[in-house]
């Protein structure tokens, strides 16, 4: 099979989907993959044999807002699987004949362990024993599936805590209602850590050197067609790079 070249993955607090939606208006070859958030408010059995008979066994985001401590781990053992998931999807026939092929994660596993699961385990949601026990199958999980996950760089997408408090308000989804500025701050000291800092100690040495494109996205660039054009041309340059 052919050595998939560009797969990168964005990250970011808030404004991900419409940057991803702008990538995809902007490059219509590249495939874009979407986190899975429906899937978390609504979780289902994956083997129903009718599908009249599908169960709604509960909205896992609105559990973890609410109650972090009793369903943090929870949380991120079902969030990690849906990435593995969504990571591990056969590349589609159209994009394997475009010439440079182009795939964009909406965050990844790395996120998932690098910003968030370390970060309710630094609050105290995550207990130690889960925390440890996290690490030893996330580690597991990605050396097993480590080839077939292969990454070529970050974007990530940078906003002040501010900022991303304002459009989380704006988009009013309810589960995020009681979310205070005071967490988006950790989130966003968790990403400096990790992609510009460097000083999070990260297990999987193709990710500690992956590179990482930064985008001010502090402007509101959805509706700013040069702010626009400026984004979607550093992506492609920072692209061809790779
Ligand atoms: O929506 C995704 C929502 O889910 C947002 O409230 C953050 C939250 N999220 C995403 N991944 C995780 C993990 N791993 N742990 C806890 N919470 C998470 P978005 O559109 O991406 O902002
Ligand atoms: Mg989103």
């Amino acid at each position: 099979a052919p050595i998939f070249k560009h797969s990168l993955h964005i990250h970011m607090t808030v404004g991900k989907s419409t940057f991803v939606r702008l990538l995809g208006k902007t490059f219509p070859e590249w495939h874009m993959a979407t986190e899975p958030v429906a899937k978390w408010q609504k979780v289902q059995a994956s083997s129903t044999r009718e599908a009249s008979s599908s169960q709604n066994f509960g909205n896992l985001l609105q559990m973890v807002y609410q109650e972090p401590s009793r369903w943090s781990y929870m949380f991120q053992t079902f969030s990690c699987m849906s990435r593995l998931k969504a990571q591990l999807e056969p590349i589609s026939e159209k994009l394997l004949k475009t010439q440079e092929p182009v795939q964009i994660f909406e965050r990844s596993v790395y996120s998932d362990r690098y910003i968030f699961a370390k970060n309710l385990f630094e609050l105290g949601h995550l207990a130690e024993i889960e925390w440890t026990i996290y690490q030893d199958w996330h580690t597991f999980l990605l050396q097993e599936f480590g080839d077939q996950i292969v990454l070529h760089g970050f974007l990530y997408l940078q906003a002040t805590p501010e900022k991303c408090l304002e459009r989380l308000r704006r988009r009013g989804r309810s589960e995020e209602k009681e979310i205070q500025l005071e967490y988006l701050e950790q989130l966003h000291t968790q990403h400096e850590n990790w992609l510009v800092k460097k000083t999070t100690e990260v297990h999987f040495e193709n990710i500690r050197n992956a590179p990482v494109l930064v985008l001010d996205v502090n402007k509101e660039f959805e509706d700013d067609p040069a702010e626009k054009e400026a984004l979607m041309r550093k992506v492609k340059t920072f692209i061809k790079t790779l």
